[in-house]
């Protein structure tokens, strides 16, 4: 029974009990249907709670519902039935009251809330709107500013301030059904009439001339590119100046054209995307993480600074090992700022730096980490020194414990092999900033322990991070993604566009920032040194030749006020540079090549198709479990947009396999470089009509 009808005294109490989060499914909307029927025909009901066992009260539309189609009864029969009852009825939130279980909560009589609730309207998250009411209920409760920001934003809102913004009535200190049912008795004492939220006006006349278009203006910038919040402001515009019916009605059109939209599509993929990455292929189901209750980090640098706050985060004990003391001293006076800086912003009170500050031990002894169960290294990025490093640890770890780099690019296996215990030996690679950055790379090396995948996995989530197992290849899976994707932005520069066409079209694409912008702000100095280490062969090498001028003329990017861009004192808006075309001039003489205009086609061709077909590559060779995680990675680690789903699932639906491996050949044979060779994997998958999916 996913809904029962329950009595206590002259008070029915309706519970959905579909686990794991009450997700509101056919079965449970008709189930509600079913027990408010049953309630209001038995007499000796006065009044109703609606409530939900488990974690949760309902956090929502049943999401795996949506690819099927409209079942059942609809959300609107569910809430002009709870809006008709003549009783009085309470709704209990406990956990994520998300979405639709908002939603059935505000067309109750009232609310209630344990403290530690939320309530919220994520339906952004998944590119569509709150379509059972939400954009014409919350408004008529909290105001209608109020109400844009919180539908807009998806964001959860915690009860304490729910109840003072007015969505919830009482917060229940204690049992939530005891307090519920004599919140429900004290409507009774009240009496007739029950105020319905529907009935609460919204005055036009309280709404500035030019809220809406702002409104408008200010999500199509924040929100760029994005398609349900346009239509969140024509749903809350409804809430002002329709009647709620017709207003109803009208947000049941706008989610409908929202359902529809690639976009809808694309986030609900990350929503399960981002689930998947914690299930590991083939991992028995009763392996056991090993505990982890003290973290020990190597190197206090700026990655070690912040890899180590991510624990102080989370309350875990951290001690952060220097080799020397200023480099310790220097290394948490920027943990301290970083903390201050939060402060200063309001997100942390001053106890909670200092907390935070308190978890974080710092030493120089190498010994003061034998009771770590988790070791990271942090340290320079040469083989020589990470085998020093773990030659060490492996004299000092504790058995058991798990060790970790955070190498962005070494050979985790060559690194286990420093230690007589390459099973414990992983590499988390964070992104920096490390304390900022959602991805976490986990690398599994050929002899890692599925246990430390495992707890690898979990203390992600107990991070924070977003996990995802990547294989032990150059690069890993975003790194070398990447590669292809600025390797093709740079020829483009080359053969004839400027940096600021090449970045344009990745930025209105949906990119954070363009790739030179990138470049310029990471540092043209690290790709320097990096090319200058390995053997490339001459057509690599081009793609790096204009940088490398660059860098000799002392142009590493923000750092040095300028790079591929110009940028004023203390700026850090990019400007067209003269200098720049000039040294692009000079190496397009030095290599023969006459410039061309360039169509911006090209440009997002290349820069995508090029990532795209490297992802192809890596799942094909096993370094990542599905394409899926690929997406999540590029999201999470390189701002790929979300609303496109992540590369390949942009490469799949908004382009079409067949289409890319068409576009990948012509490349191919007009460049004659083995990097457009399409993915084996992608031949496969067209000559046999098959899906990433179906990997
Ligand atoms: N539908 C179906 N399955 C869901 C689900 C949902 N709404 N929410 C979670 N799950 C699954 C999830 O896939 C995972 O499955 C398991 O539950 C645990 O989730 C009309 C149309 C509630 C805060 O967007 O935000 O209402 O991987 O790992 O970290 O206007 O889940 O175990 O097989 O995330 O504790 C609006 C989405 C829907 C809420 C719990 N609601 N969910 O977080 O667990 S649209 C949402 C969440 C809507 C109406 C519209 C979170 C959570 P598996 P989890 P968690």
């Amino acid at each position: 029974m996913v809904v029962s009808l329950s009595r206590q005294g002259n008070v029915g109490i309706i519970t959905v009990d579909h686990p794991p989060v009450n997700a509101i499914s056919a079965a449970v909307r008709a189930g509600i249907l079913e027990a408010l029927a049953q309630a209001q025909a038995d007499g000796a009901l006065e009044a109703l709670v609606l409530a939900a066992s488990g974690r949760t009260f309902m956090a929502g539309a049943d999401i795996t519902e949506f690819a099927k189609g409209p079942a059942g009864p609809t959300f609107h029969e569910v809430c002009q039935a709870l809006e008709a009852a003549p009783k009085p009825i309470v709704a209990a939130l406990h956990g994520t009251a998300f979405g639709g279980g908002l939603e059935l909560a505000l067309c109750c009589t009232a609310r209630v809330a344990v403290p530690s609730a939320q309530v919220g309207l994520p339906e952004v998250k998944l590119g569509i709107l709150p379509g059972a009411g939400g954009t014409q209920r919350l408004p008529r409760l909290v105001g209608v500013a109020a109400a844009l920001d919180i539908i807009v934003s998806g964001d959860p809102v915690a009860a304490p301030q729910a109840a003072k913004a007015g969505v919830v009535d009482a917060l229940i200190e204690g049992d939530l059904l005891a307090g519920a049912v004599a919140y429900a008795q004290s409507l009774l004492a009240k009496g007739q009439p029950y105020r319905r939220v529907r009935d609460i006006t919204i005055d036009p006349e309280s709404i500035p001339a030019d809220f809406f278009a702002a409104a408008r203006a200010r999500f199509a910038k924040e929100r760029r590119n994005q398609f349900a919040p346009q239509k969140i402001v024509d749903a809350v515009e409804a809430a002002v100046v329709l009647d709620i019916d017709a207003g109803l009605e009208r947000e049941r059109a706008l989610i409908a054209e929202c359902f529809v939209h690639p976009q809808a599509r694309a986030l609900q993929h990350v929503f399960f995307a981002e689930r998947q990455v914690a299930k590991i292929p083939n991992l028995a189901k009763e392996t056991q993480s090993r505990p982890i209750a003290k973290v020990a980090i190597i190197g206090a640098g700026t990655m070690g600074g912040g890899i180590a706050m991510n624990f102080a985060n989370a309350g875990i004990p951290v001690t952060l090992l220097e080799v020397s003391a200023e480099g310790l001293e220097r290394g948490l006076g920027v943990v301290r700022k970083n903390y201050e800086a939060s402060a200063a912003k309001g997100k942390l009170t001053a106890a909670q730096v200092e907390a935070r500050m308190a978890h974080i031990t710092p030493t120089l002894a190498y010994s003061d980490l034998a009771d770590a169960d988790l070791i990271i290294e942090a340290v320079f990025e040469t083989l020589d020194v990470k085998r020093q490093v773990f030659q060490e640890l492996d004299k000092v770890a504790k058995a058991g414990a798990i060790l970790a780099s955070n190498t962005s690019y070494l050979s985790i296996d060559t690194i286990a092999q420093y230690t007589t215990r390459p099973a414990d030996v992983v590499g988390l690679h964070f992104f920096s900033p490390a304390n900022v950055m959602r991805l976490l790379e986990i690398v599994r090396g050929e002899k890692t322990a599925p246990d430390v995948l495992a707890t690898s996995l979990e203390l992600a989530r107990r991070i924070k991070k977003i996990g995802v197992v990547a294989g032990n290849c150059h690069g890993f899976i975003g790194n070398r993604m990447l590669e292809g994707y600025g390797r093709e932005a740079n020829l483009l520069v080359l053969e004839g566009a400027s940096p600021a066409q090449v970045d344009k079209v990745l930025f209105d694409f949906g990119m954070p920032m363009g790739a030179f912008a990138m470049s310029d702000m990471a540092g043209l100095d690290i790709g320097y040194r990096s090319r200058k280490e390995r053997q490339l062969t001459n057509l690599q090498a081009r793609a790096g030749r204009v940088g490398d001028k660059l860098v000799e003329a002392g142009r590493l990017g923000l750092k040095s006020g300028a790079g591929f861009y110009d940028y004023a004192p203390g700026s850090r808006t990019p400007m067209p540079s003269d200098a720049t075309a000039q040294i692009i001039a000079q190496v397009q003489a030095g290599e023969g090549i006459s410039a061309r205009k360039i169509d911006d086609q090209e440009i997002l061709e290349r820069c995508f198709f090029a990532l795209v077909n490297e992802g192809l590559k890596i799942l094909g060779e096993g370094m990542a479990y599905r394409a899926s995680d690929i997406d999540i990675v590029y999201i999470n680690g390189y701002g790929f947009p979300a609303y496109r789903g992540g590369p390949m699932h942009w490469a799949e639906n908004a382009i079409g396999l067949k289409t890319l491996l068409e576009r990948l050949q012509h490349y191919a044979a007009q460049t004659g470089a083995p990097w457009w060779t399409p993915a084996p994997l992608l031949e496969r998958l067209v000559s046999e009509g098959r899906s990433l999916a179906s990997i």
